[in-house]
C-alpha cells in the first residue's frame, strides 16, 4: 500500500497531557538517544523524513483548560492531537511508512486520524485496520471513564463511540479520520474497566486478552487477529509498551503484571511487518522517569521499545524468510 516503503516518516511527540504522570514526554528523546533512528537508517536501510525535531507540547495552564465532560486537559489534548494528525497525514500522503514515538497513548487520536485520512485519500476511499496492543482497552467514553484521563479514551473518539461538536474538544475529528469497529483488533488486554467491557461486548469488538494468549499461544492469536482483519487491508499498529510485562517494561505510567514477554511483543511486530500491509506504527507510554527503584528500569524499557520498533520495521525479515523456507520446504 506504500509507494515508498523504504521511506520512513518519523513523528516524535513529547506529550504527557493525556494522563497525570510527567516523564512520558521525555520518551522520544530517550529512544532517539539510545540509537533507534540510527539503527533504522544504518541497519535497516530506511530513508528518514521529518526526524530532525522532537515536538514538545506543554499542557495549558489549569485555569485555561478546565475539565469538559470529565476529561482532563481536554483543550490541550485536542489541539496537540490535531497537530499530530496533520504531521502524520503529511508523511503518509507521500506514500511513506510513518513511525510515531509518543508520548502517552492520547497521541494515537492524532496518529490514527492522520493515517486513516491518508489511506482513504491515497487508496480510493479504503478503510484501514488498527491493531491495538495494550494492557488496557483505552475505549472509555468521557462518561464511562473513572479517571478522566484521555489516554484511556482514544479508541472511543476514533471509532465515533464518543463524539463532540466543538472544535476545541475533538470536534475537528471527521468521518475521514475515523476507523471502523469491525477493523479493530486488541491484543494483550488484562486491565479493562467494567464500562469498557460492556462497550467491547455490545459492539462485538475483536479482542485477544492475555487469557487467549495463554490458551492459544501468540502464534495462533496472531493468525486469528490477521484473519479477522482480512488480507489486503492496510494496517496501523498502535503499541502501548505497557502491553509488555513490567519485567520487560517497568518504566510506564500504569504497569500491569501478567503481560507479554518481550519475545511475544517482538513476534507481534514481526508478524505484522511480514503482512506487507503495515502503513504506520506508534510506540507509546515509555516513561523513562518512572521505576527508578528498579535497577536499569528505564534503560530496559527504552531498550524493549527500540526492539519492538525494529521488529515492526523488518529487522527480523531475514530470519523470518529463512523460517518460512524451512516450513514450506518440509
Ligand atoms: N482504564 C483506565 C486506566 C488506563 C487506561 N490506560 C491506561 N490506564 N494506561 C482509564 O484511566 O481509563
Ligand atoms: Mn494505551
Ligand atoms: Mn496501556
Amino acid at each position: 500500500f506504500l509507494s515508498h516503503p523504504e521511506d520512513l516518516g518519523v513523528v516524535a511527540v513529547g506529550f504527557s497531557g493525556g494522563q497525570g504522570k510527567p516523564g512520558v514526554d521525555a520518551a522520544p528523546t530517550a529512544l532517539i538517544e539510545s540509537g533507534l533512528l540510527d539503527q533504522l537508517r544504518d541497519e535497516l536501510g530506511y530513508n528518514l523524513h521529518g526526524h530532525g525535531a522532537v515536538h514538545s507540547y506543554a499542557d495549558l495552564a489549569p485555569a485555561q483548560d478546565p475539565p469538559h465532560r470529565g476529561m482532563k486537559n481536554p483543550r490541550a489534548v485536542s489541539a496537540v492531537t490535531r497537530q499530530i494528525a496533520d504531521q502524520v497525514y503529511a508523511q503518509a500522503r507521500e506514500g511513506r511508512l510513518v513511525l510515531t514515538l509518543g508520548g502517552d497513548h492520547s497521541v494515537a487520536i492524532g496518529t490514527i486520524a492522520g493515517s486513516a485520512r491518508a489511506v482513504r485519500e491515497r487508496l480510493g476511499g479504503r478503510e484501514m485496520a488498527v491493531i491495538w496492543v495494550d494492557a488496557h482497552a483505552d475505549i472509555n467514553t468521557p462518561e464511562t471513564s473513572g479517571s478522566g484521563n484521555i489516554h484511556g479514551m482514544p479508541v472511543s473518539f476514533l471509532t465515533g463511540l464518543a463524539r463532540e461538536e466543538k472544535e476545541e474538544f475533538f470536534g475537528w475529528l471527521k468521518d475521514e479520520h475515523r476507523i471502523s469497529l469491525k477493523k479493530l483488533v486488541y491484543i494483550g488486554l488484562r486491565d479493562v474497566d467494567a464500562g469498557e467491557k460492556r462497550i467491547l461486548r455490545e459492539n462485538g469488538i475483536k479482542a485477544f486478552s492475555m487469557f487467549d494468549i495463554d490458551r492459544h499461544g501468540i502464534g495462533r492469536v496472531m493468525d486469528m487477529a490477521l484473519a479477522h482483519i482480512g488480507s489486503d487491508t492496510p494496517i496501523h499498529l498502535s503499541f502501548d509498551v505497557d502491553a509488555l510485562d513490567p519485567m520487560w517494561a517497568p518504566s510506564t505510567g500504569t504497569p500491569v503484571r501478567g503481560g507479554l514477554t518481550l519475545r511475544e511483543g517482538d513476534y507481534i511486530c514481526e508478524v505484522v511487518h511480514q503482512t506487507g500491509s503495515l502503513v504506520a506504527v506508534d510506540l507509546v507510554e515509555v516513561n523513562p522517569r518512572l521505576a527508578p527503584e528498579i535497577e536499569m528500569g528505564a534503560h530496559e524499557t527504552v531498550r524493549a521499545g527500540c526492539s519492538l520498533v525494529r521488529c515492526a520495521l523488518g529487522e527480523s525479515l531475514f530470519t523470518a524468510a529463512m523460517a518460512s523456507t524451512v516450513t514450506s520446504g518440509s
